[in-house]
């Protein structure tokens, strides 16, 4: 090997292991993202008890707590079944990671005019979450 090829392949080492340091952390970073949606009344609907925010985009991977923040019981319940809470009493919390992209419409048992919905990006992939970091 002369002198350029060794540096080239030096080159293309560091590269390698940056690229992996990088796929690494990022990875780690989009799995530290966690919506929280305050289940309780809304002074804006007569006290009516909702979702806020009863509409969120998220990227894949992301995880949601929802809280009850009121003094009465509801549920998280996906309309398909895919995922839902016990009965949550007041300060209860509810959390779900959602792996994979797609729109999540949800209700509570208890009250079915109370509903929600989670739109699931895929930004949570390692490759597209750097790429879009570092836009
Ligand atoms: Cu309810």
């Amino acid at each position: 090997m002369n002198i350029n090829t060794k540096l080239i392949f030096l080159a293309s080492i560091i590269t390698c292991i940056l690229s992996f340091t990088d796929i690494f952390l990022m990875t780690s970073y989009s799995q530290l993202v966690v919506k929280e949606i305050l289940i309780g009344p809304d002074p804006s609907r007569d006290g009516d008890d909702v979702y806020n925010p009863n509409n969120i985009a998220i990227n894949r991977g992301d995880k949601v707590v929802w809280i009850n923040n009121d003094f009465g019981i509801h549920t998280v319940t996906e309309n398909q079944g895919l995922f839902g809470s016990e009965n949550l009493r007041p300060d209860d919390t509810f959390e779900y990671t959602f792996e994979d992209v797609g729109t999540y419409d949800y209700h509570c048992k208890l009250h079915p005019e109370m509903i929600g919905k989670i739109i699931v990006n895929l930004y949570g992939s390692f490759y597209l979450n750097s790429m879009y970091m570092y836009n």
